[in-house]
């Protein structure tokens, strides 16, 4: 009598019991694999805004990016791929993309490069796009120096692409990446042009502007600002082995004078993109960025024989990497994407 009735209780518990584990099974499986779901980071989060010093999202909730920048798009083509990115947002968290298009430098725009860099950034907008995630369009100057040089041609380029995608929440345009060698008045005088260029059709993407060394003279920007506020943000770059306290000291007073800080380049090694990765310094910068809710992207996505890349140089693959395919930074760097 009492084994009959205990039955009866279990066989009335156990679809309920059953059905309570299987969706715990199937939800575990869809926040590991976020495509399967059907959701993604655009679908989440929409149209960013800048409110404060702070990127928030559709619903004013603060939101941060975790990026990857591309090397020279001319170097490694291979890599602006829709299965790349896959990998990068369902396997690293990651929910940004830096197309790094040099202007300069081999293959790049003023290098021959003009129509195959502006289709290689018209794929990577639509890969990114079609998996919902952000993606930053950088005019990346480097040895060309003054962004003044090309301020007509920038205008041209940011025009067509704002154009293009004015009604594309997922683009953030980066108007120069690293002026070096002119003065801030100088970046000042280059970003009154192209912001206006860009805002005559896209009124409201988030636009990044640098600073002169390097993107690091967040106190020159801080004593003169651009009158352009709308969201605008600023970006420093790091290399931790050699952008130390200092650095961090000056975006933290940038930051709490009103000035909204994008880390849209950084690694974890020296400088030049080689040498030994700092550790401790890495550690520093990336509790700094928590606490500060900064976004970011990390260089670089290539398996050159380089600290930075983020991929082993005996490893071809351009998705779906184990953890002996990654470089000890691409380790370190998916590791700090995965954390959030
Ligand atoms: C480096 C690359 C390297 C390439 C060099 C010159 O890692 O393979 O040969 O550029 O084009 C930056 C620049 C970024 C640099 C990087 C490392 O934005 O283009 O990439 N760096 O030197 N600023 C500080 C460091």
């Amino acid at each position: 009598m009492i084994f009959q009735r205990s039955h009866k209780i279990f066989k009335k518990a156990l679809v309920p019991v059953l059905l309570l584990c299987l969706s715990i099974i199937i939800s575990c499986f869809c926040f590991a694999c976020p495509s399967l779901a059907g959701t993604s980071p655009y679908k989440s989060h929409g149209r960013l805004l800048v409110k404060g010093t702070n990127i928030v999202d559709k619903n004013g909730d603060l939101t941060t990016l975790r990026g990857i920048s591309t090397h020279g798009l001319a170097w490694y083509p291979q890599y602006v791929n829709k299965e790349t990115f896959r990998t990068l947002r369902d396997e690293w968290n990651v929910n940004l993309i830096r197309l790094a298009m040099y202007t300069n430098e081999y293959g790049g725009y003023f290098n021959g490069g003009k129509e195959s860099m502006a289709d290689l950034v018209n794929k990577g907008v639509k890969y990114a796009s079609e998996l919902g995630m952000y993606v930053i369009i950088d005019w990346h100057i480097l040895s060309d120096g003054n962004p003044l040089t090309h301020k007509k041609d920038a205008v041209d380029f940011f025009k067509k692409m704002a154009k293009k995608y004015k009604n594309n929440g997922h683009v953030i345009y980066e108007i120069c990446n690293e002026p070096n060698g002119c003065s801030w008045q100088d970046v000042k005088d280059y970003a009154n042009a192209v912001i206006p260029a860009i805002r005559k059709y896209d009124k409201k993407a988030i636009i990044l502007v640098g600073s002169t060394t390097w993107s690091q003279d967040l106190d020159k920007v801080t004593a003169s600002p651009l009158k352009y506020t709308k969201n605008i943000m600023y970006t420093c770059h790091f290399y931790a082995a050699t952008h130390k306290q200092w650095l961090r000291d000056r975006v933290d007073k940038a930051i709490r004078s009103g000035i909204p800080v994008f880390i849209s380049e950084f690694s974890i090694c020296d400088a030049s993109g080689n040498g030994s990765i700092d550790y401790t310094e890495a550690n520093a910068w990336k509790s700094f960025i928590k606490k500060n809710h900064l976004s970011f992207a990390a260089w670089s996505l290539s398996n050159k024989a380089e600290t930075s890349a983020l991929i082993k140089s005996s490893c071809t693959k351009t998705s779906s990497w184990k953890a002996s395919d990654l470089s000890a930074t691409g380790k370190y760097i998916k590791k700090m994407c995965k954390k959030g």
